[in-house]
């Protein structure tokens, strides 16, 4: 399967939705660009949780070119297409590779999120490009966190670090890269556990972290990743704004695109927080990760529509 059929597989369910209600939408052949339509096209942007602000302004545009005008669908969607394309652009954001070896990744996010199971998707992405990859698992408070990481790592081959159960997070992300370092790994990827970005203590052993880990060396860690749960919703720029001030966050991976109708909450994101999104999640296993590119992303949400209009099935 293609990147693309890649990503829109993982979208089906936000593309399902979005599809049923744009074809409800233009129901009526050659419909007339009223108030009625405008509000009626107002609801369904809001429904894929884009949120109010962005689905004011594609319906602006909109109102602004067609109102009036009795129109085709096809014409609406490529104005709708253009305008959501200009409110996620972001500038390319690859990851980060440190001049020297090891690049050092940090990931956090709340509980649950798919912090590690990210980290596996990074781990298979790197070693399939040859990489050699050592994981520390700073998750110190559950057992199974660690065992967790530590199937990933055997499984797709990388060295794995872990600490004593409950000691401290900070010192087993410095001996991961100290075991980087002295194999000469390309890249050590920091696991750490799910904490609330409202807690204070748990964020201060964040930031604890990642002063370890730059004076270690000093330009880690090369990136820290946000992980956001996109079933979550909206909360998820409260998370970006509290993570970010604690741990300075380089982007953001926004995990469970698959499980949500929602889909449009990347564009909340993209509109709301000054962040990158560098991949997206679309599935529970390694090979299950997306470079995140807006333009892709747009022409998935919309492909299904566009297949049974040249069809006439509309
Ligand atoms: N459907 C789906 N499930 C995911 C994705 N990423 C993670 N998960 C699942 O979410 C749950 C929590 O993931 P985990 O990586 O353990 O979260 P963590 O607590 O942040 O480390 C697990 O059941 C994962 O399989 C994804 O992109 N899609
Ligand atoms: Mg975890």
């Amino acid at each position: 399967m293609g990147f693309f059929d890649r990503i829109k597989q993982g979208l089906a369910k936000t593309v399902q939705i979005l599809n049923t209600d744009i074809r409800d939408l233009f129901k009526q052949k050659g419909r007339l660009v009223d108030d009625s339509f405008l509000d009626e096209m107002f609801e369904m942007f809001v429904k894929t949780d884009m949120g109010v602000a962005a689905a004011k302004e594609i319906v602006a545009e909109v109102r602004t070119q067609y109102r009036g005008r009795v129109v085709e669908m096809h014409d609406v969607l490529e104005t709708v297409k253009t305008k959501l394309k200009s409110l996620m652009a972001q500038p390319a954001a690859p990851i980060r590779y440190a001049e020297k070896n090891p690049t050092v990744i940090m990931v956090c996010g709340v509980n649950g999120s798919g912090k590690t199971t990210t980290i596996a998707k990074l781990t298979s992405m790197f070693v399939s490009d040859g990489k050699k990859v050592v994981l520390g698992a700073a998750d110190t408070f559950r057992a199974a966190a660690v065992e967790q990481l530590t199937i990933w790592a055997e499984r797709l081959g990388a060295e794995i670090v872990i600490g004593a159960s409950g000691s401290d997070p900070a010192s087993v992300a410095h001996k991961a890269v100290a075991k980087a370092l002295e194999i000469n790994a390309d890249i050590c990827i920091v696991d750490t556990a799910g904490r609330l970005q409202t807690q204070k203590n748990l964020m201060q052993e964040l930031e604890k972290i990642r002063r370890v880990l730059n004076k270690q060396i000093p330009d880690a860690p090369h990136e820290v990743i946000l992980i956001l749960d996109a079933t979550t919703g909206q909360n998820g720029i409260s998370q970006a704004k509290y993570f970010t001030e604690a741990v300075q966050c380089s982007g953001i991976v926004l995990a469970k695109l698959d499980g949500t109708a929602k889909g449009g909450v990347v564009i909340a994101i993209r509109k709301q927080v000054q962040l990158p999104v560098k991949f997206i999640g679309v599935g529970e296993s390694a090979a299950d990760l997306a470079l995140f590119d807006p333009n892709e992303f747009v022409d998935a949400l919309f492909d299904e529509t566009e297949k049974s209009e040249e069809k006439g099935e509309s």
